[in-house]
């Protein structure tokens, strides 16, 4: 028998395992008053989400009808994955009931998922990527979520959502989650950026980093090259730079999420382009760029379209796209000089 004196338990490991996602952000608003609540209960919803992902895809390729095309095509004219439609199913699922939400955009929906009236309405609207680079899906690689939380202004009775075309400061919390060989959940409420593992023995979220902070600098660059002879010549001349300089280095997974959090925790920089099809580029806004750039700003980088700070950016419609240079402070300032040098 081990007397109790003898047991060392380090408080660490155990203090640690009971900061769950929604002990923290209580923890970062220091406060219990009802909006810190309900922003604590989104995110628990949001982690329940991505817990019921992550176990889909972990057994997606041992089930039925789970990976491949439905056919169709989404309001982007993309080709639509099956765990497309299950993951955007999944977070309406979550926060149906939950009073918390009143609308949910998604980039699988044309129009925002307005929460049934025989269900509790809340103040809040969801606006996601339920599966981020979802060209991964059936291969087994990274992919992501993407999330922002705005809160409603003024009426929607138009069902037209306009109060959701503002600027990127409208958003109260915003993050990701990548599913990787760990399942990790990275968010930001405007008081740094934290990140959370999922511990499936415990099946929670359990912080890992507090406060992280991106390098002013990083080796690597992360686009896809093959749309080179589509860009303007002042991006074809930051990638001969970087071909003909010492230090850097190519990595791209053709999926959002897991590029950016190999450039949040290592350093570098994220390009998406405008190019000669998509003169706008092809992120969107709303639920990929702008969450992406709170988070990039949070940890000490930079988001911008090569001329304008994304953050700034109103949007006309909701899904629309913006061009995305977005990592390391120096690096992204790189990107810019060129695109400014040559006045484009
Ligand atoms: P491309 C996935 O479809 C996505 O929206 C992002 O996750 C990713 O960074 C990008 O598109 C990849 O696009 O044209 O390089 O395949």
């Amino acid at each position: 028998m081990i007397a109790q004196s003898e047991i060392i338990i380090p408080e660490y490991s155990l203090d640690r395992d009971c900061t769950t996602l929604s002990r923290h952000v209580l923890q970062q608003l220091n406060s219990f008053s009802a909006d810190a609540q309900d922003l604590s209960a989104i995110m628990s919803r949001i982690a329940l989400a991505g817990k019921l992902i992550s176990r889909r895809l972990s057994r997606a390729g041992l089930m039925e009808d789970v990976l491949g095309f439905t056919g169709d095509s989404n309001i982007q004219g993309e080709s639509v994955k099956k765990m497309d439609i299950y993951a955007n199913e999944v977070f309406i699922s979550v926060f149906k009931q939950s009073g918390l939400i009143c609308r949910l955009a998604s980039e699988e929906m044309e129009k925002p998922y307005y929460i049934p009236e025989n269900c509790p309405i809340g103040r809040y609207t969801l606006l996601y990527d339920p599966i981020d680079g979802s060209s991964n899906v059936d291969i087994n690689l990274n992919v992501g979520s993407i999330f922002a939380i705005r809160q409603q202004e003024g009426e929607d009775f138009d069902g037209k959502a306009t109060d959701l075309l503002q600027d990127g400061s409208k958003q109260i919390a915003a993050g990701y989650i990548l599913y990787g060989p760990a399942t990790v959940l990275v968010y930001t409420i405007g008081q740094g950026v934290h990140s959370f593992f999922l511990d499936p023995s415990l099946g929670e979220f359990i912080l890992a980093q507090e406060n992280i902070k991106i390098p002013d600098h990083g080796s690597v660059y992360s686009v896809n090259e093959g749309n080179f002879w589509q860009w303007n010549d002042s991006l074809r001349d930051y990638i001969r730079y970087v071909h003909r300089h010492e230090g850097y280095t190519g990595r791209y997974s053709g999926a959002l999420v897991g590029d950016i959090h190999r450039i949040l925790m290592q350093g570098g920089v994220f390009l998406y382009p405008g190019t000669t099809d998509q003169p706008e580029g092809k992120l969107r806004l709303l639920y990929e760029t702008a969450p992406i750039a709170f988070i990039m700003e949070q940890a000490g980088g930079k988001a911008s379209t090569g001329t304008t700070r994304i953050l700034d950016i109103v949007p006309e419609k909701i899904h629309q796209r913006t061009p995305a240079i977005l990592g390391s402070k120096k690096d992204v300032q790189l990107v810019e000089s060129f695109i400014q040098d040559k006045g484009e």
